[in-house]
């Protein structure tokens, strides 16, 4: 019998290789592998027009963008943030000397609940670092609402958000920075990647100064920054990837689709909602296995890792779980019982361009077979 391939939680989009060679030859006859090439000129300026948004830094990866966006907007002290994310949210607190404080999550969107917010506020508090979970816009007029009570900064983890309007506009536009990711994971990818969205362009180049270590000019260095530039490949890769990333977020709304028909009446299983005034990029395929389902989530991810279909539990464990952030009072799981329960029921099922409506008809399949009534 031959072995089927295994299936993997996400692969990347890659265009034919022989569309990326003439880019290649382009930076080899150029000789300019990075420091604000072409490649990194242009893409800065495609992304903006693509995404609708006015000032676009580009980023070695989200991360370094994360760290340097609060060192941008000089945050210290303590930081409202969520505990259900990628560990890079925090760590980006951590990197820049700032505590995080954490706050439970809205059980829809499992996002950062703006009703929990406020309680969480001290005079040592300067702003709030919310995350789009899998590019489901955060309430970004509550949270905005409570930062301009309290003359806070926001500063919103989109790493999963490309391409995401909230009514009618790029949901980037919210807060005083967003910082995208690139990574080979994600909707739109370079390899590695990210970007600072910035509201003007005095920020944006103070942004810039700060990715290029702090420089201005030969002479001239205005900051402590930090090497966050993306390279010339990489950035030529994203230019070639934007031609295709329409139809990449076509297949993964059609993949969407069909999970939610297959998944629709299988008890304890519940596909995340779709999202009022919001454009989907289903960039993750979240459900929750509830009680209701029978067998515990992770004999799910078991049984289904044992059929070579490798889902991802993002986000668990939480952020606050992990050593160097359990020991912060609001990392209690009793103060963040949403998102402690959404932590140990979820499970991101595979969901790419390239993944066929077969495979999806499979994994369902396996997902209802392992249902028990209890
Ligand atoms: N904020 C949030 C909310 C984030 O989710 C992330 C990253 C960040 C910030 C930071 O962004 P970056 O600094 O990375 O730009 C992955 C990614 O490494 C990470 O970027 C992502 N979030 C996170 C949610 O997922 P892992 O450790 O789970 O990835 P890995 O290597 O296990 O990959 C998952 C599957 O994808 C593999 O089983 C196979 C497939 N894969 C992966 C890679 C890297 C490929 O087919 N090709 C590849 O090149 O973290």
């Amino acid at each position: 019998m031959t072995q089927r391939p295994p299936i993997y939680v996400t692969r990347p989009h890659m265009p034919p290789l022989e569309d990326f060679v003439p880019y290649l030859e382009q930076i080899w006859e150029s000789r300019i592998l990075t420091n604000g090439g072409h490649f990194h000129q242009a893409l800065e300026k495609a992304l903006s027009e693509h995404l609708g948004v006015p000032h676009l830094s580009l980023f070695t990866n989200a991360t370094i963008g994360l760290v340097t966006a609060l060192q941008a907007l000089r945050i210290n002290g303590e930081v409202i943030t969520t505990p259900y994310s990628f560990v890079a949210t925090a760590h980006s607190l951590l990197w820049n000397g700032v505590k995080p404080v954490f706050v439970d999550v809205d059980e829809r969107s499992f996002n950062i609940d703006p009703a929990k917010i406020e309680a969480a506020i001290t005079p040592q508090t300067t702003a709030i670092l919310a995350v789009h979970v899998y590019g489901r816009p955060c309430e970004v007029e509550a949270i905005e609402r409570i930062a301009d009570n309290y003359n806070l900064k926001v500063i919103y983890d989109a790493a999963h958000a490309f391409g995401v309007r909230h009514k009618g506009a790029s949901v980037l536009r919210h807060g005083d920075l967003s910082v995208l990711s690139f990574h080979a994971t994600k909707v739109f990818n370079t390899f590695e990647g990210g970007a600072i969205i910035a509201p003007d362009a005095k920020t944006k180049h103070r942004i810039d100064h700060l990715k290029n270590f702090g420089f201005v000019d030969e002479t001239i260095v205005v900051a402590a920054g930090i090497n966050g530039k993306m390279s010339e490949i990489c950035a030529a890769f994203g230019l070639l990837q934007l031609k295709g990333v329409d139809e990449a977020l076509a297949r993964r709304a059609a993949i969407a689709a069909r999970y939610r028909e297959l998944l629709a009446d299988v008890p304890g299983i519940a596909c995340a909602e779709a999202w009022p005034d919001a454009t989907q990029n289903d960039a993750y395929f979240p459900i929750l296995v509830g009680p209701a389902y029978g067998i515990a989530r992770d004999a799910l991810y078991a049984k289904l890792r044992a059929e070579g279909i490798f889902t991802r539990r993002y986000f668990y464990p939480l952020i606050s779980d992990f050593p160097m952030y359990r020991g912060l009072p609001s990392a209690a799981r009793a103060n963040l019982p949403v998102a402690a329960r959404v932590a140990d029921q979820v499970l991101c099922l595979p969901i790419y361009p390239d993944l066929t409506l077969e495979q999806v008809e499979r994994i369902a399949a396996l997902v209802r077979g392992q249902q028990r009534t209890p």
